[in-house]
């Protein structure tokens, strides 16, 4: 059984097996979550990722993909990054941004990892809106068969915080109290 929780923070300061991160397909850094790991964690990571890059990934990493690298100087042992789906209204495919999900759980499994901590991914540049981008992360975790004992969504600004504790309240009232808890600061 997974247990889900949502806090509020900054992932950077995640103690769990596995931090997963915003990127884009190029493997190669950016802004948001993205370049907060990648300062924290240190040039490992994108030494890993160049690595990736050359090798199996050399035209980048697509949407909804996920692939681990080093965590470098952060408290994991691994980085776990994956795309999101840029918001387009209407054709935007949710299916992608699930994906990003499903798919971090399954390289997290091929690791071993038991604790996940996850950004709103697709919710800060990407644009998508944080009640949708919730409620996908949240279900999609949900409904994955996962090895994984504890995901973290660690959202970094009130609103977003308030999105993930609103879903995870909404499953813990479906399956009844127990296995979902949300922490305020
Ligand atoms: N800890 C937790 N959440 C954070 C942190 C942090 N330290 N910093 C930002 N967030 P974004 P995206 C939140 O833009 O939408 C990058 O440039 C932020 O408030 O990081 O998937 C990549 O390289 C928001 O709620 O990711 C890509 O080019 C959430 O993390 C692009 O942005 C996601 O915002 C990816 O865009």
């Amino acid at each position: 059984m997974t247990t889900i929780e949502a806090v509020r923070g900054d992932i950077t300061r995640e103690s769990v097996d596995a931090i997963v991160n915003a990127a884009n397909s190029s493997l190669l850094g950016g802004g948001g979550v993205d370049g907060a790991i990648h300062r924290r964690g240190g040039p490992a990571i994108l030494e890993d990722c160049r690595r990736l890059r050359a090798s199996h990934y050399g035209k980048g990493l697509p949407t909804g993909g996920a692939v681990a690298t080093t965590a470098g100087d952060l408290d994991a042992r691994w980085v776990i990054h994956t795309v999101g789906p840029v918001y387009q209204s209407s054709r935007s495919d949710p299916a992608q941004l699930a994906s990003c999900y499903r798919e971090s759980l399954r390289v997290a499994d091929e690791l071993g990892a038991r604790t996940v901590a996850f950004p709103a991914i697709s919710a800060g540049a990407y644009g998508w809106p944080i009640e949708a981008a919730a409620r996908i992360a949240v279900e999609t975790v949900r409904d994955t068969e996962t090895a994984v004992e504890e995901v973290r969504f660690v959202l970094f600004d009130e609103r977003a915080f308030t999105a993930f504790a609103d879903q995870v309240h909404k499953l813990g009232r479906q399956e009844g109290e127990g296995p979902f808890s949300s922490e305020s600061p």
